[in-house]
């Protein structure tokens, strides 16, 4: 069976969503995880493989680790299809796989750059800045609901998601915040965070 290492109301939510997506929850040993938290709570769990102690990790049945979310979330998507991600060969692979990356590469630290109030000709000239990642954003919902064309993805999952957790850094664009709202009432969202109300207190978590 794959194991996947997860912390409540963290990036492994994510992977959860997904799980709840796919229908796909018992196919996955999920264990629950602690990890520093930035408002100071937490701490390292030794019983996390993860190099860095973070999560998500997924774990192979021959025990190969797959770190990084994008990672994991193509892992799964190409392990279990489902017609929320296309399979390699079908039209939209290549939107797809883009997305997945785009976030990780771009979006993320673009984003963490703004909150730490960073800004740096160096990092401009490689990531640009939100303005441009907005933009982007926008064009791909274009005349679509959804990233991929008018059906929710793994690519709206992931790239929603800091939207999600942080409702006021939404662009106000709107295109972008009516894509946020429908991203926000996919019936996965709300099994997942279900899910993590139930592992939280499990763990002794104060709630989201
Ligand atoms: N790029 C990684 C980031 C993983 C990450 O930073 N996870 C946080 C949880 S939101 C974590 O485990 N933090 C604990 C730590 O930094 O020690 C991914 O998306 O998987």
């Amino acid at each position: 069976m794959l194991t996947l290492y997860h912390a409540p109301n963290s990036r492994s939510s994510r992977i959860v969503t997904l799980l709840m997506a796919l229908d796909a929850l018992d196919r996955v040993d999920i264990r629950l995880t602690d990890i520093p938290r930035q408002d100071g709570s937490g701490a390292r769990d030794p019983n996390n493989p993860h190099p860095e102690g973070k999560v998500p990790l997924l774990v192979t049945e021959e025990g190969e680790m797959i770190r990084e979310s994008n990672a994991i979330l193509l892992y799964l998507t190409d392990r279990f299809p489902s017609d929320l991600a296309p399979e390699v060969g079908a039209p939209g692979r290549g939107a797809y796989l883009s997305w997945l990356f785009w976030y990780g590469n771009v979006l993320e630290p673009v984003y963490m750059h703004r909150l730490a109030g960073l800004s740096h000709p160096v990092l401009s000239a490689s990531f640009r800045g939100m303005p441009e990642a907005v933009a982007y954003l926008a064009a791909g919902l274009d005349g679509r609901a959804f990233l991929l064309g008018d059906r929710y993805s793994v690519a709206d999952l992931l790239i929603a998601s800091p939207f999600l957790w942080f409702p006021e850094a939404t662009p106000d664009v709107p295109a972008i915040r009516d894509w946020v709202a429908r991203c926000a009432a996919q019936p996965c969202i709300a099994r997942s965070m279900e899910f993590d109300a139930r592992s939280a207190e499990e763990m002794g978590l104060a709630p989201a």
